[in-house]
């Protein structure tokens, strides 16, 4: 598997004053630049004001250390992977009419054949303030909108090498770590990492300013994605742990996980999924809010803030990042 690679591994740095340890790993001419998160032990949730129950209870969690990726994958990280496999994504296929039914409740209507061609979900603005209660639904089915054409057919990621890769489902998200022989973090590596390098300039991110979701504002400089070096690190050198884009985790979405047993060490999560608010669609964990995260509104931003989307879902401010434990960078050493 690995041989198909061009394999070369480069310390970069290793400073001394941060203890930051940082390597650049080379897959089909393409880096990935790696962080290293200590073992260490951390409380995993939150009693803040602005915590919901399912980051609930607080609890402690002892974890081995692990590499991180520096930043979300990029579109050229991701364009080398599609290049050197021929995988399609998840949004470039049409979705049968049994998928579609699997995921609604029963007696539902059929949906309208434009529903059955490839395509994905952009963020639609709206006239009407968002509150949590609301039913406004600012995402719309775009046709043809995959990570080449992030708005549709006639759109392209010309440009944006180094931002994010974005419509990427669960399962393209996997497809990537496993072709490279890494694995998307856990759930509680996510939010470890986070806060070990929880920092000082937490305003700096890329969310939404204004009233959500009527006015995008912009004033952070971005009103979409921004390149995934545009904000500083945070203490333990990793970019975009806050904003930009959503990034999936590996685990399976329950509101009452933080209340199961075994998670003492290396928790992995629930064996299955259960969202109360949508019982028949099974998710996964996303983490790190978005650029459409507002203060008033979702506040994903939060280290601790839980959000799950189905594995099948793709969305534009949606992506992902990567982590090996020391075993898996050996095989880039050897
Ligand atoms: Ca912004």
């Amino acid at each position: 598997m690995i041989k198909k690679f061009i394999l070369i591994f480069i310390i970069l740095s290793c400073s001394s004053d941060s203890n930051t340890k940082r390597v650049v790993v080379i897959i089909s001419n393409m880096q990935i630049p790696f962080v290293w998160i200590p073992t260490g032990s951390f409380k995993m949730g939150s009693n803040d004001l602005m915590a919901h129950e399912d980051e609930q209870p607080v609890h402690k969690i002892f974890l081995d250390g692990f590499w991180m990726s520096e930043t979300p994958v990029t579109n050229i990280q991701f364009a080398a992977f599609v290049n050197n496999s021929g995988y399609k994504t998840t949004a470039e296929y049409a979705p049968s009419l049994e998928q579609i039914m699997m995921q609604l409740p029963p007696g539902t209507p059929l949906p309208p054949k434009e529903m059955l061609v490839p395509g994905s979900l952009t963020f639609n603005n709206h006239s009407i303030p968002a509150n949590p209660y609301s039913d406004v639904n600012w995402w719309e089915w775009s046709v043809n909108s995959n990570w080449r054409h992030p708005y549709g057919y006639n759109t392209s990621i010309k440009g944006m090498d180094d931002h994010p890769v974005v419509h990427i489902s669960w399962f393209d998200a996997l497809a990537f770590s496993e072709w490279a022989n890494m694995s998307l973090p856990t759930e509680a590596q996510w939010e470890y990492a986070a806060k070990i390098g929880e920092d000082t300039n937490f305003r700096e991110m890329n969310i939404w300013q204004g009233i959500f979701p009527i006015d995008n504002l912009g004033s952070d400089g971005f009103k979409k994605t921004n390149p995934v070096y545009a904000y500083k690190p945070n203490k333990i050198g990793l970019y975009d742990m806050a904003g930009n884009i959503w990034e999936w985790v590996a685990d399976w979405y329950r509101p009452d996980t933080y209340s199961m047993n075994n998670r003492r060490k290396n928790p992995i999560g629930p064996f299955s999924s259960h969202d109360p608010l949508e019982p028949n669609v099974p998710k996964r964990v996303v983490r790190g809010g978005s650029f459409l995260c507002s203060d008033q509104y979702c506040a994903g931003y939060r280290s601790t803030a839980r959000m799950r989307t189905s594995p099948d879902t793709s969305l534009e401010h949606t992506g992902f990042r990567v982590v090996m434990n020391e075993s898996q960078m050996k095989k880039y050493i050897n």
